[in-house]
C-alpha cells in the first residue's frame, strides 16, 4: 500500500513528506523532485512568497540510497524561508474570512485564532504533494506512463484547444492524439500562465492583472492528463476500487479546486449517447477507438486510452476589498483582515493535479502488480502485458486479456 503523509505549517520552519510503500529499486533521477518544485512555484498570478521569498527544494533524508529507493519511507523535507521573517508573537486573527477554512476550522477544533487555522489549511502544504508526486512520477516511468499538463480557462477567458477546433474544449481534447496532448503540455510549459493558447494567454494576463488592480482574485480551469497507462488499473467489482473515484477524490483535495471532470464529462452530459461513445474499430490488425470521451476509464479501469482530467479551481478567497465578518469571540461585526495571498493559482495547481494523477495511477499500479521490489513488479506488468512497448500498442488496442 502506497501512502502518503504531510505535515508542517505554511509559515513553520518546514513542510515535510513521507512516502511510504514504493518498492525497493525505483530509479530517482536527483534533479526531478526540484524540477517539479519550481514549476509549481512558477505562474503569472502568483504573490511576493512564491516568487520572491521561497525557493523550494527537497532534501531527502531517508528512503533512498544513491539514486535507488530502499523499499524504506522516504522522506523529505522542504524549508519555509518565510519562517524567517515571522514575528514571535503575531496578533490573533478573530473574523474568520469567507471562503477559506477559517470558521468551519474554528467550529470543528475550537480554535480561536483562525492564523492557527489557516497555517495548516494553507495550500503551501501542495509543494510536499508535488514532491511526493515527482516520486510517483519516477515509478511510474518505466511503465511508459508520463504526464503533463496545461492550463484552459483563467477568469472568462478559455483557451482554445484542439488544432482548429470549434467544438466543445472536452470532445476537442478527447479527439487528441497522446504526441498532441504532450505538444500542448510542451507549449504550457513556456508560458507565464500554462496555457498552450498564446493569444488567450495574453488575455488571461490581462485578466490577471485587472483583478490585482482591483483587489480581486480569479480562478480557472486545468487539464491534466496521463498516457502511456497500463490498461487494467482499478476495478468495477467494488465502488471504491474504481478509478474514476479515486481520481476525483485525488484532485478535489487540491486547495480551492471545486470541480472535477473525467473526459468531456459536462459536455457528454449534453449529448446523445450515440454520439458520445468512442466507436470500436478494427485498425491494422488491431483493436483502435475513435475518440477518447471516456477520458481513458471505462467501468472504473483504465482502458488503455490517455487518462483525461480536467478541474475547476475557484477564484481564491483572500480579496482585498472589504469583507464583512465577526469578532468570533463576541458575534460583533468586525471587517476580516486582508491576509497577503496570490491572485491566481490556477497554473500552479495544474502542477499539483499532476502530482495527484501520478500519485493515484503509482497506487494502482501497485494494487494490480504490486510488490516490493521493482524488478518484481516489472516482471509481474510483463506477463500481462509483455513489456511497456507492448503494453501500449495493446493499451491503443485494449486487447490485453487474461
Ligand atoms: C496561501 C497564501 C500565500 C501563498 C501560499 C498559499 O502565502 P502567504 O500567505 O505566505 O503569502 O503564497 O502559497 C505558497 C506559499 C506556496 O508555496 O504555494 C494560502 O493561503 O493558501
Amino acid at each position: 500500500v502506497l501512502r502518503l503523509l504531510t505535515a508542517g505549517e505554511s509559515h513553520g520552519p518546514e513542510i515535510v513528506a513521507i512516502v511510504e510503500g514504493l518498492p525497493a529499486g525505483v530509479q530517482i533521477e536527483p534533479e526531478s523532485i526540484d524540477r517539479d518544485l519550481a514549476r509549481r512555484q512558477g505562474g503569472y498570478g502568483r504573490g511576493a512568497r512564491s516568487t520572491k521569498i521561497e525557493r523550494d527544494r527537497a532534501h531527502v533524508v531517508g528512503g533512498l540510497s544513491g539514486d535507488r529507493t530502499t523499499g524504506a519511507p522516504v522522506a523529505l523535507r522542504i524549508e519555509n524561508r518565510d519562517f524567517a521573517n515571522q514575528p514571535a508573537t503575531p496578533p490573533p486573527l478573530l473574523a474568520p474570512r469567507p471562503g477559506h477554512a477559517d470558521l468551519a476550522g474554528r467550529l470543528k477544533y475550537g480554535i480561536e485564532d483562525f492564523r492557527i487555522i489557516r497555517e495548516r489549511a494553507s495550500a503551501r502544504e501542495t509543494a510536499a504533494r508535488v514532491a511526493a508526486g515527482a516520486l510517483a512520477k519516477e515509478f511510474l516511468r518505466p511503465f511508459g506512463t508520463r504526464l503533463g499538463s496545461f492550463v484552459v480557462q483563467i477568469d472568462g477567458v478559455a483557451a482554445s484547444v484542439g488544432s482548429g477546433s470549434t467544438g466543445a474544449e472536452g470532445v476537442a481534447i478527447g479527439r487528441l492524439a497522446a504526441r498532441e496532448l504532450h505538444r500542448l503540455s510542451k507549449a504550457a510549459e513556456h508560458d507565464p500562465v500554462r496555457c498552450p493558447d498564446p493569444s488567450a494567454s495574453a488575455r488571461m494576463r490581462e485578466a490577471i492583472d485587472r483583478a490585482r488592480a482591483e483587489g480581486d482574485t480569479v480562478g480557472g480551469r486545468f487539464c491534466v492528463f496521463a498516457t502511456g497507462v497500463p490498461p487494467g488499473l482499478g476495478s468495477y467489482v467494488q465502488w471504491d476500487r474504481r478509478l474514476d473515484g479515486r481520481v476525483a477524490q485525488a484532485i478535489c483535495s487540491i486547495h480551492a479546486v471545486k470541480g472535477v471532470e473525467i473526459g468531456p464529462a459536462l459536455d457528454v452530459a449534453t449529448m446523445p449517447g450515440t454520439k458520445a461513445q468512442d466507436p470500436i474499430e478494427w485498425r491494422d490488425g488491431a483493436i483502435a477507438r475513435r475518440a477518447n470521451m471516456a477520458g481513458g476509464l471505462e467501468g472504473g479501469i483504465t482502458n488503455g486510452q490517455p487518462l483525461l482530467v480536467r478541474a475547476a479551481m475557484k477564484p481564491l478567497s483572500s480579496v482585498r476589498t472589504r469583507t464583512p465578518s465577526v469578532d468570533v469571540r463576541t458575534g460583533e461585526p468586525l471587517d476580516a483582515p486582508y491576509v497577503r495571498s496570490d491572485v491566481c493559482a490556477v497554473p500552479a495547481a495544474a502542477v499539483v493535479g499532476e502530482a495527484m494523477i501520478a500519485w493515484v495511477l503509482a497506487e494502482a499500479v501497485l494494487d494490480r502488480f504490486g510488490g516490493d521490489r521493482m524488478d518484481a513488479i516489472l516482471a509481474a506488468f510483463a506477463t500481462v502485458s509483455n513489456g511497456p512497448s507492448t503494453a501500449r500498442r495493446e493499451a491503443a488496442a485494449g486487447r490485453e486479456g487474461p
